[in-house]
């Protein structure tokens, strides 16, 4: 069989690709490794930005994020018991959006679904060949079949750990890593959050993330050794912890319940140069990650669908293949300055193993410093609202 655009992966990134090129009348077909059910018991991001609420609305898919997500105008920063609060509000004009990765991904499974879009779940063996010529095609056995599909383009939204990046060839591909020296522990509960707005603690025992996904439902994480596991964390181990790390009046007023979800996440630096080899284009996780601090990750993978939809409908709408050329610069021109930021703000709040008195008082002036400086308080919130496309 044959389409325009086959796209490896059904997460964010794939679906939300699909759904702008469905608006554009471009024919997609999603290949994706894991059943439906799987992919959408992953909890993952929560904090939107503009960018990303925009391109939902495009894609016609954010009537239930309008109505459910909840509005941040700022955050929480805390230290050696202070807590102060950067506004996004009034440093930007700008705010993000609390609506968790689930339910975007849920919404646009939805759309996929309502326009008869082509969805192969629990694919495998997935090949993708001829990337580098005029007629590119990818192999996967579904259902018991080995089915290849002819395409224009091969969009690789298969993650960190998928096919497409990989499909690139090493003589071609240069890869920059941090691999940092920490975990976070997440929990989900079904408890109302500590505080309106997300806490971000960076205590003496390490650090420490206050954040929610609605009025009952909280998610919480602490920074632990890479080593560990969620199997080593009682909930009452680590809502002591938790405790130990947050200021007085939130541990005070924290109310806590059963854990629906515990798991441990590494944290991680990665870039993928270039972003595009012929006819494949590499888009979110499957060509970066960030530390998941300051929220970053869905959230580029994002804007990387932006450039891409939009190269792809310049060239069905005119055969000018301008801006799929200029796609991996693009797109690798604000995917930098996320990982400095991301890279930056993972630094600044979290203990190190063996970090020096020094080093530890570097970081509490730079809080300070932020907490002081209007000016270092707008260039958080540039940032943290997300920089344009
Ligand atoms: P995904 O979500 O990994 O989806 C890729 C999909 O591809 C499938 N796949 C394959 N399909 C076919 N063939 C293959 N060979 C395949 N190999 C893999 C996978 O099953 C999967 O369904 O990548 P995508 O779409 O690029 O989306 C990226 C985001 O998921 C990720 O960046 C964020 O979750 C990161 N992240 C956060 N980002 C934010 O913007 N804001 C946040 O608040 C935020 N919090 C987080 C996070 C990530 C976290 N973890 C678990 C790493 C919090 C955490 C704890
Ligand atoms: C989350 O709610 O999962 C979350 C929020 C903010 C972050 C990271 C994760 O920086």
């Amino acid at each position: 069989m044959r389409t325009q655009v086959v796209i490896v992966g059904g997460g964010p990134s794939g679906l939300l690709l699909g759904q702008l090129l469905h608006r554009a009348g471009i024919e997609t077909v999603v290949l994706e490794r894991q059943s439906r059910a799987y992919v959408l018991g992953r909890i993952r991001a929560g904090v939107l930005e503009r960018g990303l609420v925009g391109l939902m609305g495009e894609a016609g898919v954010d009537a239930r994020m309008k109505a459910e997500g909840f509005v941040h105008d700022g955050t929480q920063i805390a230290y050696d018991h202070e807590m102060f609060r950067v506004d996004f509000a009034e440093h930007t004009g700008a705010t993000v959006l609390v609506y968790g990765q689930t339910e975007v991904t849920r919404d646009l499974y939805e759309a996929r679904d309502a326009t008869g879009g082509d969805t192969r779940f629990e694919v495998d063996n997935v090949v993708i060949d001829g990337a580098d010529t005029d007629a590119p095609y990818v192999m996967f056995d579904h259902e018991g079949k080995r089915v290849r599909i002819d395409c224009d383009f091969v969009a690789g939204c298969d993650g960190f750990h998928g096919v497409s990046r990989k499909t690139i060839p090493d003589a071609v591909r240069r890869d920059y890593e941090k691999v940092y020296p920490f975990g976070w522990l997440g929990v989900l509960s079904e408890t109302p959050p500590v505080h309106p707005e997300l806490i971000y603690a960076n205590s003496d025992r390490g650090f420490a993330l206050c954040s929610m996904r609605n009025a009952n439902l909280s998610r919480y994480y602490i920074q632990c050794e890479m080593s560990d596991s969620p199997d080593n964390w009682t909930d009452d181990a680590f809502w002591d912890e938790l405790r130990r790390r947050i200021p007085q009046a939130a541990a005070d007023t924290l109310v806590t319940g059963p854990s629906i979800e515990k798991s441990i996440a590494p944290l991680r630096s990665y870039v993928c140069e270039p972003m595009r080899w012929g006819r494949l284009f590499l888009c979110g996780d499957a060509a970066h990650i960030v530390p998941p601090t300051g929220a970053k990750g869905l959230n580029t993978a994002a804007s990387d669908v932006h450039y891409l939809n939009q190269g792809l409908r310049q060239f069905y709408a005119t055969g000018d293949s301008h801006e799929l050329d200029a796609y991996s610069s693009n797109a690798l021109a604000r995917v930098w300055k996320t990982q400095r930021f991301s890279w930056w703000f993972s630094n600044l709040m979290h203990r190190y193993p063996g970090q020096s008195d020094f080093d530890r008082n570097m970081q509490l002036a730079e809080l300070a410093f932020l907490r002081d400086s209007p000016e270092a308080q707008a260039a958080m919130a540039q940032n943290y609202v997300g920089l344009p496309y």
